[in-house]
């Protein structure tokens, strides 16, 4: 039995990107690839693997493959069991739809299809109901459901039709009726997962950017130390897919960061939710990494309020190069609507510290376009990226999508019809796109126009090994350069 798993690519047209970067890169139909590793599906064709499963993966997105081509590897590969991740904002259960038709009709009408991760999860009956060529959507954390599922088609278990009845975590079709089976217990003790075995991802060269420039410098790779997040911030979809943080103990974390030294992996993206929502567990991997004189680069979202100059000088000395803070709003009443419970004080003081221990470069992301902000306060918020000290500023538009609760409030107010926008997800916006793409431009010049802020790069860099470091990796790779494309949209 063989079982595939794909990673989509956002199809061209008319989605909705979140970032405002984003989406006009995708509407000029430029740059489509942002470098990170696909690790959902990682994990699970790694624990298939481990089970002796016959398995396949396609990072589509990475390949950057045509849906044709994408096809031509399914007919390759021939699976039985064929699964697709999909993300609502990337609007990749719409190119999986399209391809998963292709694959019923022209390759093989029996293959059974799956939909996971987050839009299969929020979206599982309306994708069923859509699209009849689809068997099931898997609900949540998958690792055990699509060993279940394997298990019993190995069996002969999905003969006549049948197969999915008692397995937890699915939503299927049975007679044209659609069940959707209790939900999976997550698993207790994280430890247990296997290591990604990155080694089945082929090929594919990940990167990281920030601006159009590489900022992970040498061999990259993504890892996850927990899952979920103890937050329920408004606009985020963590806690409503995971429900509660699950850490990695620290013993378990150094054992995998082990074996990607010796991989010769040096650069690192956490892709945590919360990375840092436990300071003595970080506090114990910090030590135990320097214990093992484990030595890579890496960079990982912070919290504004876990942002101690204790937690981010232990943070720094394991490797800390890039922290990127969810500041999100100007405004104390917005924040207060996002549930985000943070105050500005804590931004500036996270800010500070971050500046103080060394953090080589610091990032901070804005949301922008709440339903019920004023003109006002999005300007409060542009403005405020220009006065604290970070080296760049990422905007975001709101996105509101099934699964997290602005989506849901918004549908009970019938401020949106979620038969017309579940697909990619919608904006509410108080005053036009137009105008706020118009600020965000302006505001993005002016940030990096301040003759205070290129003087003070300057002297950062100057007195930086990993920036320095870095200016001679993109200069050596200077054919690689996007600057160009990347601030395009923002020079006008
Ligand atoms: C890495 C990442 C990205 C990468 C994606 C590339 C990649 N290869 O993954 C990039 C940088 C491109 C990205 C972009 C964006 N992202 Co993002 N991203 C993530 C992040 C941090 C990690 C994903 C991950 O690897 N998780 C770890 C694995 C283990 O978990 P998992 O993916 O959920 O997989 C499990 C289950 O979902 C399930 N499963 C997954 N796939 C499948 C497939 C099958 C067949 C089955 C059965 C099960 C299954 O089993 C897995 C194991 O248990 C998540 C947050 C997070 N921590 O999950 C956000 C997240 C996925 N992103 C999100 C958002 C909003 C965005 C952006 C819109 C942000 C923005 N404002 O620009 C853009 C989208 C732009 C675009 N056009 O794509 C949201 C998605 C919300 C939603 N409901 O769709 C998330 C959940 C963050 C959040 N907390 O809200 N992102
Ligand atoms: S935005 Fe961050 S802190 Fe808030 S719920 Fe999501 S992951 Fe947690």
């Amino acid at each position: 039995m063989k079982i595939s798993l794909i990673f989509p690519k956002p199809p061209k047209e008319g989605i909705f990107c979140g970032t405002v970067e984003g989406a006009e890169r995708y509407n000029k139909e430029k740059i489509d690839f942002y470098g990170f590793l696909p690790m959902g599906i990682l994990y699970l064709a790694t624990i298939l693997s481990k089970n002796n499963y016959d398995v396949s993966i396609l990072d589509q997105f990475a390949k950057g493959y045509s849906n044709q081509r994408t096809l031509e590897w399914i007919k390759h590969e021939d699976p039985d069991i064929l699964g697709f991740s999909t993300i609502t904002t990337a609007g990749t259960g719409i190119t999986s739809a399209t391809i998963a038709k292709k694959v019923k009709e022209d390759i093989n009408p029996n293959v059974k299809i799956l939909f996971g991760n987050y839009h299969a999860t929020f979206n599982d009956t309306r994708i069923l109901k859509k699209y009849p060529f689809i068997d099931a959507c898997i609900r949540g954390e998958g690792e055990n459901t699509m060993l279940e599922i394997a298990e019993k088609f190995e069996k002969g278990l999905f003969e006549n039709g049948q197969g999915f009845e008692d397995i937890r975590g699915v939503t299927y079709r049975d007679n044209g009726r659609i069940i959707r089976n209790n939900d999976r217990p997550l698993i207790e003790n994280i430890d247990e997962l296997p290591f990604p075995d990155r080694k089945l991802l082929g090929d594919v060269e990940y990167k990281s950017e920030v601006e159009g420039l590489d900022i992970a410098l040498g061999k990259f790779t993504t890892i996850a130390s927990s899952r979920g997040c103890a937050f329920k911030c408004s606009f985020c979809s963590s806690s409503m897919f995971w429900s509660k943080w699950r850490p990695r103990t620290p013993e378990n974390i150094v054992e995998e960061l082990s074996l990607l030294e010796s991989q010769g992996y040096q650069n690192l993206l956490w892709i945590d939710d919360n990375f840092t929502i436990s300071k003595k567990r970080l506090m114990k991997l910090s030590y135990l990494v320097r214990k093992e004189k484990i030595d890579m680069d890496w960079m990982a979202e912070g919290r504004v309020t876990q942002s101690s100059r204790e937690l981010l000088t232990a943070m720094k000395l394991m490797g800390c190069k890039i922290l990127s803070f969810g500041v999100e709003s100007g405004s104390q009443r917005i924040l207060d609507w996002y549930n985000k419970k943070i105050n500005l004080n804590q931004v500036n003081d996270a800010i500070k510290n971050s500046k103080k221990v060394g953090i080589d470069l610091i990032l901070a992301n804005f949301i922008v376009g709440a339903p019920i902000e004023t003109r006002e306060e999005i300007i409060k918020t542009l403005n405020l990226s220009l006065k604290l000290d970070i080296d760049f500023p990422q905007f975001h538009i709101l996105g509101i999508i099934p699964g997290n609760w602005i989506w849901d409030q918004m549908v009970k107010e019938k401020k949106i019809n979620p038969d017309k926008c579940w697909e990619v997800g919608t904006a509410v916006l108080s005053i036009p796109l137009s105008e706020i793409m118009e600020r965000i431009r302006d505001t993005h010049r002016r940030f990096m126009m301040r003759p205070r802020y290129i003087s003070r790069q300057i002297l950062k860099t100057l007195s930086s090994r990993y920036r320095l470091k870095g200016i001679m990796h993109n200069v050596k790779n200077i054919d690689r350069w996007d600057i160009w494309n990347r601030w395009k949209p923002f020079w006008g």
